[in-house]
Parts: structure tokens; sequence; C-alpha cells
């Protein structure tokens, strides 16, 4: 089947770009899309007007070339994307690496994967889904999956309602489960794998038949090694998992969290045939690494100083009308935060809402704190589920006007943002 889709280089994912701590990166955009787009670097502790979202760096018009010249400051697992309207949602997205050679790490070879929630050319588009969200007239015929049509279930490791969306498909490296691809190892080989979820909707279980993984890093960032069986990978979120390749073929499954379905690639290191396309693997259900199980590498821990802000964002909002909310207010008419360079800042997430919200900030990453006083990995995406509040500590470092959202594409074009901005 082939489909329509707005992609880089006509790739899904797009072309994997890839530099060492440290280098200046210049990546020239042409836009040949309809519309304008940007390119947000995900992650990356980038200077403000290279960061790919209004109003610190403007959109590129359709037809014009824009060059985004950064450097890299820290090694990890990121990726780009648009920061326009529900382009997300497309085809728009890429890996990138940033490596630190003088640190080769333990593994022996690299298997980049990336999740996605895929509707764009087979179901209704990004733009009809919102419309319908937001109760335009949609025909149950064309939304098979609003809620409270039967599409979207719950999830206990989420808090509630999974998702808002039920997609026709859920793809590894732009695959569906029944056309996988097919990453080839040695058995015994440690196999690095760079997990990204650049879904719009969908959380993702994520786990290897017949293996336990050791999770190494969450967005980028080391964290002590803890054994798993399967990672819980929020939309925005990464997660670097090491596995010691078994003899045979093996399915890489993430399932839709409360989704009922799932997508797929293969491990082949020998003989042996596929178990069929909806397999799944019992280590879905066992021990699921989340931010609760992860405590950031000591050398990244964040220093702790007395924190001389105390920065909140209350998160709220619902199903019915589709309204969702940072502080009160929707991004048009939103008061941003504020921050003073050199500042060591807490940040509190408070969510009263029924659906959890995997929130980015841009430019900077944090320190999770545990509810129980102790260190939690670094992120710069981190899942909020309904009626937790959650505490990250920052040190403002990077002057500039910067995104605060909730990185659920729709939730996110509700209006559901908010910028930290660095006053005198
Ligand atoms: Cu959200």
């Amino acid at each position: 089947m082939i489909v329509g889709t707005q992609a880089y280089d006509n790739l899904v994912p797009g072309p994997l770009i890839r530099a060492n701590v440290g280098d200046e990166l210049a990546v020239t955009v042409k836009n040949d899309l309809a519309q304008a787009t940007s390119v947000h670097w995900h992650g990356i502790a980038l200077r403000n007007d290279m960061d790919g979202a209004t109003p610190a760096t403007p959109n590129i018009d359709a037809g014009k070339s824009f060059t985004y010249r950064f450097s890299v400051p820290d090694p990890g697992t990121y990726w780009a994307h648009p920061h326009t309207g529900l382009d997300l949602d497309a085809g728009l997205h890429l890996p990138l690496i940033v490596d630190d050679p003088a640190d080769p790490g333990a593994y022996d070879v690299e298997w980049i994967v990336v999740l996605d929630d895929w509707t764009d050319g087979v179901g209704p588009s990004p733009q009809q889904i919102f419309d319908g969200l937001r109760g335009g007239a949609m025909s149950e015929e064309h939304m098979p999956g609003m809620p409270g049509m039967g599409g979207v279930g719950r999830s206990d490791l989420l808090g509630g309602d999974a998702g808002d969306v039920s997609y026709p498909y859920y793809l590894i490296n732009g695959r569906i489960p029944a056309a996988p691809t097919t990453f080839s190892a040695k058995p015994g080989q440690r196999v690095r794998m760079r997990i990204i979820n650049a879904g719009s909707d969908t959380a993702f279980r994520v786990a290897l038949g017949g293996h336990r993984m050791t999770v190494t890093h969450t967005d980028g960032f080391p964290v002590v090694p803890t054994e798993v069986d399967a990672v819980l990978v929020g939309m925005g979120e990464r997660y670097d998992v090491v596995v010691t390749a078994a003899d045979g073929v093996f399915p890489l499954v993430a399932s839709a969290e409360g989704k009922n379905a799932v997508a797929r690639a293969l491990l082949s290191t020998g003989a042996g045939s596929a178990p069929d396309p909806g397999f799944r693997p019992s280590e879905l259900d066992g021990r699921v690494g989340t931010v609760q199980l992860l405590s950031a590498a000591p050398e990244v821990v964040l220093a702790a100083g007395k924190p001389d802000a105390a920065l909140s964002a209350h998160l709220s909002g619902m199903m019915m009308p589709y309204d969702w909310r940072i502080n009160g207010r929707t991004f048009s008419d939103t008061q941003p935060l504020t921050v003073r360079q050199g500042q060591h800042a807490t940040l509190t997430f408070t969510n009263t809402a029924m659906m959890w919200h995997p929130m980015h900030l841009h430019g900077h990453t944090f320190q999770v704190m545990k509810p129980d006083g102790s260190v939690g990995p670094r992120k710069d995406t981190v899942n909020v589920l309904p009626n937790e509040t959650l505490t990250v500590g920052l040190v403002a470092d990077n002057p500039g006007i910067w995104m605060l959202h909730c990185h659920n594409t729709y939730h996110l074009e509700a209006g559901m943002m908010t910028s930290m901005n660095y006053v005198p």
C-alpha cells in the first residue's frame, strides 16, 4: 500500500543526523511543503534562535530555505520534528544521535527504533481528527477511534485514559507489524536500542521477546543501569536499553498502551521464524521501566543548590469540550513562567485532569525529583499522571524564550503550551 504524507527527504522516519559532542551542526531545510514549517531539535540544549519554535525562531515559509546552525553540548539520543500545528502527526520526524568519542559505550551494535502512530493517508487526516475532537461534524464512520466510540481504553501505568485517538496503524521504523523491518546481529552481541517515541497520542510499552533489557539512558542522559522486562515510552521520550542477543528470531513489540494494538520489528541472529504479527511477548507484562524506577547516573545529577525560583504548571482540561490548559490558560493568552539567568529553579507540575500529559521543556534538561526525595533521571520530557504532583529541578543556564508544553500533538494544538522566559 502506498500512502501520501509529508516527510524529510521522502523517508519515514527521516534521515539519521549524527554528530560528535561539541560539533557545530549546519542543517539546511528546504521547505517544499504547502505551508510554513520549522524543525525543532528535541532535547538539545541549543541556542534559542535555532530552537525551531516561534517566537524564538521564525518559521520557514513555503518555498523558502533556512539553515539551522547550533552546537550540540551533550551526547545522547535526540530527534527532530516540526513545531507547527498538527504537522507532527504526518511523517515529519528524524532521529538525531550525538556521540561522545571518549565514551564508546558498552555495546557492540546499535539499533535505532522509532515508534509512531499512523493515520495520514490511510485514516482521517490529523486536521479531521482534531476537528472531531473539538466537536466538529465528524461521523463515527470517519472517526473509528474516537473516545466514547469504543476505541481507546485505560492504562494502569498511565493512571487513567490512555489516549484520545485510535489509529489505523502503529509503526516501528515506518513499517506495519505484517511487514516489519529486521535487524541482524550475532548471538551474544550487546545490542543498544535507541527507542524514540515520535507518536502523537500513543504511549508504547516496548519489549523484546525472550530477552530482558537494561535501561542505560533516558532522554539522552545516563541512568543507573536498571534491568527491566519492558519500558514505557511516552510521546517525545527516549529510552536507550541494552540487550544481549540470544540465538534465533525475536519480535520487538511496541504495544500501543490502552489501544489493543501493536507495532513491531524483528531481531534476527540465527535460524527461526517470526511469530504472527499480533503476538505479544510475556515480557510486556513483566517489570516495566518508568521514571519511578530510574535514577540519574551520579555524574549527571544536577547540582542541588537551594532553589531560588519556584515555577508552577497546573495542568487541566477535559475531553468534552476538548480543552487543555496550563495554569488555567491556553497558549494564546498564556502568562509565561519567568526565570533569571543563573537561578536554580523548581518546576512543579500539578495534574488535575483525568488524562496523563508528557510534558516537554525546550532548551534544558531537568532533574526529576521523586516523592520520597530521592533523585530521579535527567529528562526533557516527563509523563505527569492524573492527580499527580511532580517536581523537577533545573538550572537556568540557557537564556531565551523556551516552550513548555504537552507532547500530545492534539493537546498542544488545543493550546496546552506556555513558555519559560528569561528576564533581566
Ligand atoms: Cu496533554
